[in-house]
């Protein structure tokens, strides 16, 4: 099973879409095992969005994600990463597939509402990033033998 860093941004908070975009993840299978309400520091802004430093959007990316609270979580799935990452769409919502999230529900790539880690690696590297190893849940779901083979 794999874990992955998932966030809704501010964006998404601000429009009341927290349920319908969990409902998403759940509905497909997905379990929740970490999540929290928080105002993102600028320090975790900027080491989150560390590759993108010298990029063009960057000081508005850090002005964004830091104007709001964001729900940080971490899901867990078979190849969870890449599931995810689908779910969410591509970075671009003009470009998203119809039925992903960032299609669905947004426009432009400055407001794409989601955040999901786009490697194991970097889930990884996210995780301990976000969340203390004791704010993260191992807990049997009894659904779990009729999602996971
Ligand atoms: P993703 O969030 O799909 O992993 P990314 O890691 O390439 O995309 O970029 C991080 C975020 O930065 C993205 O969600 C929105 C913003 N962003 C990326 N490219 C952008 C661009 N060309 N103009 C404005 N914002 C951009
Ligand atoms: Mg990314």
């Amino acid at each position: 099973m794999q874990r992955t860093f998932v966030m809704i941004k501010p964006d998404g908070v601000q429009r009341g879409l927290i349920g319908r975009i969990l409902s998403r993840l759940e509905d497909r299978g997905l379990k929740l095992v970490a999540a929290k309400l928080m105002w993102v520091s600028r320090e975790l802004a900027e080491a989150h969005y560390a590759v993108h430093k010298n990029q063009p959007f960057y000081p508005k990316l850090i002005d964004y994600i830091t104007s709001s609270p964001v729900l940080a979580m971490v899901w867990e799935g078979p190849e969870a990463v890449a599931a995810v990452r689908q779910t969410m769409g591509a970075t671009r919502p003009r470009e998203a597939a119809p039925g992903s999230i960032r299609h669905d529900f947004g426009l432009d790539v400055g407001r794409n509402l989601t955040h999901a880690s786009d490697s194991a690696e970097n889930a990884e590297a996210e995780i301990r990033l976000w969340f203390k190893p004791e704010e993260i849940l191992s807990w049997d779901r009894d659904l779990d033998r009729w999602i996971f083979e």
